[in-house]
């Protein structure tokens, strides 16, 4: 197996980085920052036409979007009884159905919103900041939280299988947007403890050790 990912740890590729640390995968990486302009190269372009990142090149197979890349890797490399691996991925079509439905709702529904906030919050210089905007984004995100919070109830802190899937890292991931306004879950106590859960992961720690080194 020779898997390489592209992007620097403190962009979305933090994602894929966080997957390949759950899965036990060795890889390479190639920690292309935006902000240089190293992911406008053509030899990049030519991976990924859009210019961002992050990508995968797996063996050859190379993919884009860091939800669809981590559906990709926990099915290759998660799916139950792989290696040893832990399961993931999904076990049956129904699981897919739903690890699918919830990383679309996640790119969908829950992201967006949780991206405001983090733009409004720690990614613009602060004399930028816009509170009204923050504000109504994290008004807004009232209604994915409150389902987020039905379903991790009904399903015993987990999104689908009753353990840990692809289908809540790629959740959490939107959910760490949130780290700079921690009340936003707290009328949420499933998500609040989800969440910690979640970021308590070693494999989560071991990503933000990665995002930290730069
Ligand atoms: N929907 C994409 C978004 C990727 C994205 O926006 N990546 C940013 C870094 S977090 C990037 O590459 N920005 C550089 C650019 O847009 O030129 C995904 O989830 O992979």
């Amino acid at each position: 197996m020779a898997l390489t990912i592209y992007g620097a740890a403190r962009t979305r590729t933090s994602r894929v980085l966080w997957m390949a640390e759950e899965l036990g995968l060795g890889y390479r990486h190639e920690k292309l920052v935006p902000q240089k302009g190293e992911t406008r190269t053509p030899a990049f372009l030519a991976l990924n036409p859009m210019g961002r990142v992050p990508a995968i090149d797996d063996d050859g197979l190379i993919v884009w979007e860091s939800l669809a890349i981590n559906l990709y890797l926990a099915r290759k490399y998660g799916a139950a009884g792989s290696a040893g691996r832990p399961a993931l991925g999904p076990r049956d079509l129904g699981e897919e159905a739903l690890m699918t439905q919830w990383t679309l709702w996640t790119a969908t529904e829950f992201e967006p919103g949780t991206h405001d906030v983090v733009v409004q919050t720690i990614n613009l210089p602060e004399d930028q900041r816009d509170a009204a905007k923050r504000d109504l984004a994290l008004a807004a995100l009232a209604r994915p939280l409150g389902a987020l919070n039905v379903a991790l109830g009904l399903g015993g802190g987990h999104l689908v299988g009753g353990r840990f899937t692809v289908a809540d890292l790629n959740a959490a991931c939107a959910a760490f947007y949130l780290r700079a306004v921690p009340e936003a879950l707290a009328a949420y106590p499933e998500v609040a403890g989800w969440y910690a859960a979640t970021t308590a992961r070693p494999a989560f720690q071991r990503m933000l050790a990665l995002r930290q080194a730069g």
